[in-house]
């Protein structure tokens, strides 16, 4: 018997069904609660993010909309977890995967943000390299990167007033060449939000087996974008499909915004670039169905907006409501949080996932 996300008192907010009728089924699971939900029978707990409303104050991570409390997300498993410190990162392995969190403080990095993405990015690959050797390879499935102040640049910080998020991009490209990882193939998913304060923050989950990476045809592949929106280039899959162990394949699609080839659309206006970004992600959503192996309930998704003002809430959830039916999982578990998003025109972006 699997338990309807939507008939535990309201507690599970999004994500995979468990079984109630006792042991938990194998691999890495996902879900989205309110606060202070206890965990499932049998699951113990391998990572978890909590999600305050603004009004608490911590803007370090983007913060949740509206007056629906505190919120977790969490990464669950039924084997044992291990979890170390090292450098700038948290980690915690289980069988199935390996999930770790990052802070730097990148104020007080000579050199910094560029050079604090580099180093957090380069302490990355340094600890898969160590798993590695270990016997255990690890592969980039989703990456969420936030960072203060996104579209802001100091012209004395020595990088010529470049914006924070294309200073972000090339430490993140170094750090890539350095490790001798290809940008261009089989890339995670990932996100890249600005927060109101606080420092360099990224949580990484990877698998054992490599993401199978899915471009949106409506997009130009952002590795591949041109040097008007910086000196290098992110590195991302547009969704990526990722295989989390015990049979579970999870769709993770990354932070989909109001962009078609490589231009943003509709600058200033929350309800056109709504409506532009819920079809890039019906879009890249499609082009994953192309793998039999790919979730494919488009009612199920996650999702979470990020939202530059909490204003513009309504227009979004307007735009939401048109592209998916009344009273579905993806409406009824839906996470409005406020960030900025990476180029100053956009006010709003989407990622979505389904495990
Ligand atoms: C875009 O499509 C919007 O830099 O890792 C989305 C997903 C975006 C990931 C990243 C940036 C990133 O270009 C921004």
């Amino acid at each position: 018997m699997s338990l309807d996300p939507t008939e535990s008192a309201g507690a599970v907010l999004a994500g995979d069904a468990f079984d109630a009728a006792g042991a938990p089924s194998g691999g890495l699971a996902w879900q989205r609660v309110r606060a202070g939900q206890a965990l499932p029978d049998g699951w113990s707990l391998v990572a978890e993010r909590l999600i305050s409303p603004v009004e608490a104050g911590d803007r370090a991570e983007p913060a949740r909309l509206g007056d629906g409390g505190s919120c977790i997300e969490r990464w669950l498993h039924a084997g044992p977890v291990q979890r170390a410190q090292q450098g700038c990162w948290t980690t915690a392995r289980c069988a199935d995967g390996w999930l770790a969190t990052a802070t730097l403080d990148e104020t007080t990095e000579p050199g910094g943000l560029q050079a604090a993405t580099e180093r957090l990015y380069r302490e990355l690959f340094g600890l898969l390299d160590a798993e590695a050797a270990a016997g255990r390879t690890w592969h980039l499935l989703k990456v969420w990167n936030y960072l203060a102040d996104i579209n802001g640049s100091d012209p004395a910080d020595g990088q010529d007033g470049l914006e924070r998020y294309r200073q972000f991009n090339v430490g993140r490209r170094l750090a890539y060449a350095q490790a001798r990882r290809s940008a261009d193939d089989r890339v995670p998913a990932a996100c890249a939000l600005g927060t109101h304060r606080g420092p360099l923050t990224v949580h990484v989950l990877a698998g054992p087996q490599p993401p199978v990476p899915v471009e949106n045809p409506r997009q130009t592949r952002a590795y591949h974008y041109p040097s008007d929106y910086g000196p290098r280039s992110p590195i991302f899959a547009r969704a990526a499909l990722a295989d989390l162990g015990g049979g579970r394949e999870g769709l993770l699609i990354s932070g989909t915004a109001a962009i078609v080839g490589h231009a943003s659309l509709h600058a200033g206006r929350a309800d056109k670039q709504s409506a532009a970004l819920l079809d890039n992600l019906e879009s890249v959503w499609l082009a994953a169905q192309i793998d039999a192996r790919a979730p494919h309930r488009w009612a199920d998704l996650a999702l979470t907006l990020y939202l530059r003002d909490p204003a513009d809430q309504p227009a979004v959830a307007e735009a939401l409501a048109r592209r998916f039916p009344a009273d579905s999982p993806a409406l009824r578990g839906s996470l409005y949080l406020h960030a900025d998003v990476c180029r100053a025109e956009l006010l709003v972006e989407v990622e979505a996932q389904q495990i």
